[in-house]
């Protein structure tokens, strides 16, 4: 019988799952939570701490020590590790990691006796990673819209954002000459930690190559004029762009019981992952991921690109491309919210929403506390079209999440219109959430059993690397748990509520 092991580089955490096809089932499961196994790298929600609110770093050891860690805890749960037939994986997007010369060699030579930390350390030509929080690259941003206009969007899918690597490269060269001098090899989270696995750099895949501003969706390959723009010697710098099985698992990951030589599939970003994981590769059915970030995102049909230019296209690990739109302020935002409403998890995803009305007689609050993405907003701060310091708990806790629904409706039209939405992320657990989400958008909203549905994407897309088909595993593993339905009574009530969203994302001060 064929295990596949699946593992998700978050942001704020790393999981993996087992799974077996054959049976249908999940066979083990582990997590490392950032803030508090690894509370020595310093970075509690996945970040480092900075004075500018705009940077936001992590500490790429850090997810080293995860990597670590997770493998020893699934290990523990006596789970049969050499029953492993593959490995798959996935990145928070965007991110990216900095090597010097050193690297390959010591990935070759990893050693059972040490860390992973401990022997890469000295591989890394820049200390910390930019990850996709990151809003400093304004300028570099403007510089590359000079350059190619349209053509960015038209060509990579997206015009320049902040987040995406290309424009974080074009930073660090400029700022940092000499120590982009030192870098032989950029990787993303997910090429780099496929290339830990196998011992070797290993390609980035099309979902998350596709998050950078430097991939030409129309041929697939590096667009050698926008790297060349970008950074000099850029193109040098890159792995290649790779599908399906990348390599064999290096022998230093036997003294976790895993067989050397497993074939490792290419790793990619969670959200093309989750597209995975929760069966919506095929067209149809969107998801909206509620985590760290808030995501809408589906299968396109054809390759089509944001008119208002908030939105992505990636590579869809299936095959063909996917459609994304990305919040900023999603489950940080809300927990900050309920920790100064004074309230429980219980209050914030029940009781407020009994204790008021939807549509919340027109009050909106948009919680961007960081420098939001959708629409892009640098000033960060609480955006409401009432006193929203003054009013009770549960009108504000209602306020922000009708605000965070009816932005991600707002902003996702251009990816269609969908009947059924399918839920994933921490917050898909909270009744309150889900049921404003089906009436906001007038639709179903369903719920699949397993929540981490990037790890399970990762483990699904190892199986199919290994001959299993997508298909078999979907309706094994992401068959649909629970049913919102929308309330037809309120349609007209968030109808009306978008101009007003709209208003507010443009003029509300801060
Ligand atoms: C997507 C994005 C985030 C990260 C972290 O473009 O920036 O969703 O992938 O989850």
């Amino acid at each position: 019988m064929a295990y596949y092991l699946g593992i998700d580089s978050s942001t704020q955490s790393m999981k993996g799952l087992v799974i077996d096809p054959a049976a249908g089932t999940i066979v083990a499961s582990a997590v490392v939570h950032f803030n508090t196994d690894l509370s020595h790298y310093n970075c509690p929600d996945g970040v480092l701490a900075h004075a500018d609110p705009l940077v936001k770093h992590a500490d790429p050891l850090m997810w080293l020590a995860a990597l670590d860690l997770l493998l020893a805890r699934m290990q523990a749960t006596g789970v049969d590790m050499g029953q492993i037939a593959a490995i798959g994986g996935d990145g928070q997007q965007h991110g990216s990691v900095y090597l010097n010369s050193r690297f390959t060699d010591a990935l070759a030579g990893l050693k059972a006796s040490g860390s992973l930390a401990e022997q890469l350390k000295d591989t890394l030509a820049r200390p910390t990673s930019p990850i996709w929080m990151d809003s400093s690259t304004s300028e570099e941003c403007r510089g590359l819209d000079a350059r190619f206009g349209a053509r960015m969007q038209a060509d990579t899918g997206s015009p320049a954002i902040e987040r995406f690597t290309g424009p974080q490269i074009r930073k660090f060269s400029k700022t940092e000459p000499e120590r982009y001098k030192q870098t032989n090899r950029i990787h993303l989270v997910s090429s780099f930690l496929c290339s830990v696995l196998i011992g070797k750099d290993a390609p980035i895949d099309s979902g998350d190559g596709a998050g950078m501003n430097l991939l030409n969706l129309r041929t697939m390959t590096w667009d050698a004029e926008i790297m060349g723009f970008t950074a000099p010697g850029l193109a040098q710098r890159m792995p290649e762009i790779g599908k399906g099985v990348v390599g064999g698992l290096h022998t230093y990951f036997a003294k976790y019981g895993l067989k050397s030589g497993t074939p490792v599939a290419v790793w990619t970003g969670d959200n093309p992952a989750s597209l995975v994981g929760t069966g919506a590769w095929g067209a149809g059915v969107a998801v909206v991921s509620l985590g760290t970030s808030d995501t809408f995102f589906a299968a396109l049909d054809a390759f089509r690109t944001d008119p208002e230019g908030c939105g992505h296209v990636f590579g869809n690990p299936a095959g063909g491309f996917m459609s994304l739109t990305c919040f900023k302020n999603g489950s940080l935002a809300r927990d900050r919210v309920r920790q100064e409403a004074g309230a429980n998890w219980e209050f914030f995803d029940k009781t407020a929403f009994r204790m008021t009305p939807a549509g919340n007689a027109g009050r909106l609050a948009l919680p961007w506390f960081e420098a939001e993405i959708t629409p892009p907003v640098l000033k960060p701060g609480l955006r409401a079209n009432f006193d929203f310091k003054d009013a009770s708990p549960e009108i504000r806790i209602r306020a922000v999440v009708e605000a965070q629904m009816l932005a991600l409706r707002s902003h996702a039209l251009w990816i269609g219109k969908f009947d059924t939405i399918r839920v994933t992320g921490g917050a898909s657990r909270s009744p309150g959430i889900r049921q404003t989400l089906a009436d906001v958008f007038h639709a179903r909203v369903e719920s699949i059993a397993v929540a981490d549905s990037a790890a399970l994407g990762g483990a699904m897309l190892a199986a199919h690397a290994d001959g299993v088909p997508l298909a078999n595993m979907t309706e094994a593993f992401s068959p649909v748990s629970a049913v919102c339905e929308p309330r037809t009574e309120y349609a007209d009530v968030y109808d009306r509520l978008l101009p007003l969203l709209r208003e507010l994302e443009r003029t509300a001060p801060l």
